[in-house]
């Protein structure tokens, strides 16, 4: 039975990536923090299904390298797929030490640990498209980096360090570039979720407005449970490599509120209200990836569109309110 660690395990791409897992096989183990209340609520229905005794969880921090020894020497996994991180952007520039330990810095820290300890292990960094920035668009594998906050910059780091460890002690490690991706599972602080969780209250009578920042930023928006069939992917790959992933199709915020509040039958502009409070000191206006190379070597394509993503989560918030 193969056997995969997840940093980050009890966050949106955690779950599903452990949903995957267990479906094909692994003897799963996740890293979670010690939180005055458990989050660990994504986790609930895997861990009481028939898979959950294959999926192990441990206390464990990217703020602590010692731990991470002593864990990846107990577990000797085979793929280490490193998702945890403070991921959301405007607070990292709230907390941007923070944001750099963990997100950057968290990165050599596992390496290190893994090639004390597992050097054949393979290895994804969960990088991101907030690193290209302000790069224009389409932006793919070969466009210079320019991140716009603390959180892209941290992120270039961990890209980087990723790359090196390949290229100095020719370990299987790899980078997915990966554009946003939501889910009903999403937390509630990003725009999506934001939106399609206010649009449930306002649908139900429960609140009247909506305040957002920025309406005209444009993003890559796909579905998270396609998107971990591609971290996956990459570590069956021949070669240890970087890959963009992305639907290849962008839309602004506004678009995204007028799918969301219309398919509640709801007229946005009536309740949204712009609130400068949710700008942030530097925007990326515009992301639109390329994934043509996961999709030529990787034989992967998005299955969900942009409508079905967004009324998918409408549908899944509108539910959880009506009960
Ligand atoms: P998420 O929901 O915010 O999950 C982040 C996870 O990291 C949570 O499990 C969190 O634990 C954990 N974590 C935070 N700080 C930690 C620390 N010091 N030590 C150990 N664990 C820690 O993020 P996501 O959307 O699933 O994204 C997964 C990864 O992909 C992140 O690295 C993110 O930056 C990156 N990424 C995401 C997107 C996207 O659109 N979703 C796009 C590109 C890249 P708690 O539950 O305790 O907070
Ligand atoms: O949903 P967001 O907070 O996501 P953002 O900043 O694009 O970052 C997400 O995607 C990255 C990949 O590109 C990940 F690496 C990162 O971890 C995270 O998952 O904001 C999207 C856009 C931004 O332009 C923001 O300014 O929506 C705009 N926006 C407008 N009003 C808002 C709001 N964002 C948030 N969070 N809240 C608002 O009220």
């Amino acid at each position: 039975m193969p056997v995969a660690l997840i940093t980050g395990v009890s966050g949106q791409d955690g779950s599903y990536l452990s949903d995957l897992l267990l479906a094909k096989g692994y003897e799963v183990h996740g890293i979670v923090r010690r939180t005055s209340l458990l989050s660990r609520a994504r986790l609930e229905n895997l861990r009481s299904g028939p898979a959950g005794e294959r999926l192990t969880l441990h206390y464990g921090d990217l703020d602590e390298p010692l731990g991470l020894v002593r864990l990846l020497e107990q577990i000797q996994p085979d793929e280490v797929y490193n998702l945890a991180a403070q991921s959301h952007v405007q607070i990292s520039f709230e907390l941007p030490e923070f944001t750099g330990s963990v997100t950057g810095l968290g990165v050599i820290r596992l390496l290190e640990a893994l090639r004390l300890t597992k050097p054949d292990a393979k290895f994804y960094q969960a990088s991101s498209s907030e690193m290209f920035g302000s790069a224009p668009p389409p932006q793919h594998e070969g466009t210079p980096f320019h991140p716009r906050s603390p959180y892209g910059v941290a992120k270039v780091y961990g890209f980087w360090a990723t790359v090196n460890y390949r290229e100095g002690y020719d370990m299987f490690t790899t980078n997915g570039i990966l554009f946003n991706h939501e889910s009903p599972r999403r937390a509630e602080n990003f725009v999506t979720r934001k939106i399609t969780k206010a649009v449930a209250a306002i649908a139900a009578g429960k609140q009247t407005e909506l305040r957002l920042g920025n309406l005209d930023a444009k993003r890559d928006w796909g579905f998270a449970g396609d998107y971990v069939e591609l971290m996956w992917k990459m570590l069956q790959h021949h070669t240890p490599d970087d890959f963009v992933i992305a639907t290849g199709e962008a839309h602004t915020v506004r678009e995204f509120c007028e799918i969301a509040f219309a398919h509640a039958g709801l007229d946005w502009e009536k309740h949204v209200v712009v609130d400068p409070k949710f700008f942030r000191p530097a925007e990326v206006d515009y992301l639109l990836g390329d994934a043509s190379k996961a999709e030529r070597e990787l034989g992967w394509k998005p299955a969900t569109t942009f409508h079905q993503l967004v009324t998918m989560m409408v549908d899944a918030d509108r539910a959880e309110i009506e009960g």
